[in-house]
């Protein structure tokens, strides 16, 4: 059995702990598959006023995370975990973009993964420079902080571990699984204000009906993300379909 173990650095814990109680990553942590301590960088400052933060050597606006309580952070989880190793991950808009593909790798991870919340302005980069292993971004625009891009990665990676997904759900066929966009989906009733479920889906034909699937899934590829057909791993029947999608939507190649 698979597990995950997150610890989670921020001043915010109540930013992170309603998304953890709910759902599925609720029932993922109560089946022990997925761990994850909230910590609270504040807890780990030593002065009457708890400082965590201040403002930036050479001047300009905003503050700065001070680089002692994450310190003292590390050297409790040390104390907490000996002889664990640790991964960790600093979110931040300097990092590499998070994807599919990462999320799947760390849902194999066996070290524990330490994610780190900025805040303010930024973090003293000799945090960065010390016990930051890599930067993550899940994507290019600026938050308040980096507790939403926590739970992104915890979620996209945690509901790829065996047992997180119930039936109901499946990982099977994501988006982005094979590299592309998914197929559209529909369920009961079978017309609706007149509109119709297409026939093959109700047909029982299942070769037929992955036939459909595969091939809306590369038509909404060419139509909305036609970057990702450039790394998505297509099969021969694949770029056969491609071709007749292309000539169909007279779109170039
Ligand atoms: C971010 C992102 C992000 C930058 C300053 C927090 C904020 C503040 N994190 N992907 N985009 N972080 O905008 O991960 O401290």
């Amino acid at each position: 059995m698979r597990t995950l173990n997150f610890e989670v650095l921020t001043l915010f814990p109540g930013l992170v702990e309603g998304p953890l109680n709910e759902s599925i990553l609720k029932r993922g942590r109560e089946k022990g598959l997925l761990n994850v301590t909230v910590r609270n960088i504040r807890d780990y400052t030593e002065d009457k006023h708890k400082t965590a933060d201040d403002s930036p050597y050479g001047g300009g606006a905003g503050m700065v995370l001070k680089p002692e309580p994450i310190f003292k952070a590390f050297e409790g989880l040390r104390a907490e975990y000996p002889g664990e190793e640790l991964l960790t991950i600093l979110l931040s808009p300097q990092g590499r973009l998070f994807h599919q593909k990462r999320a799947e790798e760390l849902s194999e991870e066996k070290k524990r993964i330490v994610l780190l919340c900025g805040h303010y302005e930024a973090i003293d980069e000799r945090v960065i420079d010390s016990l930051v292993d890599e930067e993550l971004s899940i994507g290019d625009y600026v938050l308040t902080g980096g507790e939403l891009a926590a739970l992104v990665v915890i979620d996209a990676a945690a509901r790829l571990l065996p047992g997180v997904l119930g039936d109901e759900e499946s990982a099977y066929r994501d988006s982005f699984g094979a590299g592309l966009l998914d197929h559209p989906h529909y369920t009961r009733p079978a017309e609706y204000r007149g509109m119709r479920v297409p026939d093959v889906l109700l047909s029982g034909n299942h070769a037929e009906i992955e036939k459909w699937r595969s091939r809306e899934a590369l038509k909404a590829t060419l139509l909305k993300r036609p970057e990702l057909l450039e790394t998505a791993d297509l099969t021969d029947e694949d770029r056969k379909m491609l071709a007749e999608l292309k000539n169909e939507l007279e779109i170039g190649s």
